[in-house]
């Protein structure tokens, strides 16, 4: 059972959003073409759901700018624009995306005491998001993981998918995903390997279609 995961493939992470991901939306056409000619027999996409105050905002954090470290909780959380607030066109799925291939959507980041950065768990990993349980019941082998950002949300994905579903085989797609900055990505990239996470290519995997 081969899933794709899509990660936060949203207006706020492309260009014109609020958390805009250089080159985000050119990965869109990439997710679509993996939809339909990868061979998956599982597709999920994951999407950031915010409410408007929450505690990963600088705005929540008086005299706080986005992109400086903060605090959540007692513990360092980077401060971010607003974004990917709840119901609105910023939080929404990108418009050229094929949603009619997606088999299931897991929002996350709706706690406003705390970030989630991964599709599985919270970043202090201790709320679930329900979205192993649901791979593991439905027999998941492979997991393909790819989008937006490389360096946030599909890094924490990928991490926790090796370690949460022993045994199923986490693959990043690297021209699936865009990142924010150059030394987080490399780091992402590093990080993941490190965790037991291959690197693939969609050519690669349309071959193997
Ligand atoms: C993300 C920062 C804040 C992401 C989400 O999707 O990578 N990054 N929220
Ligand atoms: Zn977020």
């Amino acid at each position: 059972m081969k899933c794709l995961l899509l990660i936060d493939l949203q207006s706020g992470f492309c260009p014109g959003g609020n958390l805009a991901v250089p080159e985000g939306d050119d990965v869109i056409p990439v997710a679509n073409r993996l939809m339909a000619k990868g061979g998956y027999d599982m597709i999920v996409a994951s999407q950031d759901w915010h409410p408007a105050d929450h505690g990963s905002f600088a705005s929540s954090h008086p005299g706080r700018s986005p992109f400086e470290m903060g605090e959540l909780k007692g513990k360092p959380q980077m401060l971010w624009p607003d974004h990917c607030v709840e119901h609105t066109d910023d939080a929404a799925l990108h418009p050229a995306l094929d949603v009619t291939r997606i088999d299931y959507i897991q929002k996350k980041g709706m706690d406003r005491e705390v970030d989630s950065y991964s599709a599985f768990r919270d970043n202090d990993r201790t709320a679930h998001t329900g979205l192993a349980d649901y791979l593991r019941q439905r027999g998941v082998t492979q997991i393909d993981i790819g989008g937006l950002a490389t360096d946030y949300c599909v890094q924490a994905s990928a991490i926790d998918a090796v370690e949460m579903l022993p045994g199923v085989r986490v693959r990043f797609i690297e021209d699936l995903s865009r990142g924010i900055a150059p030394e987080t990505i490399a780091a992402a990239e590093e990080a993941m390997a490190a965790a037991g996470v291959t690197t693939v290519t969609e050519a690669e995997i349309l071959r193997e279609a």
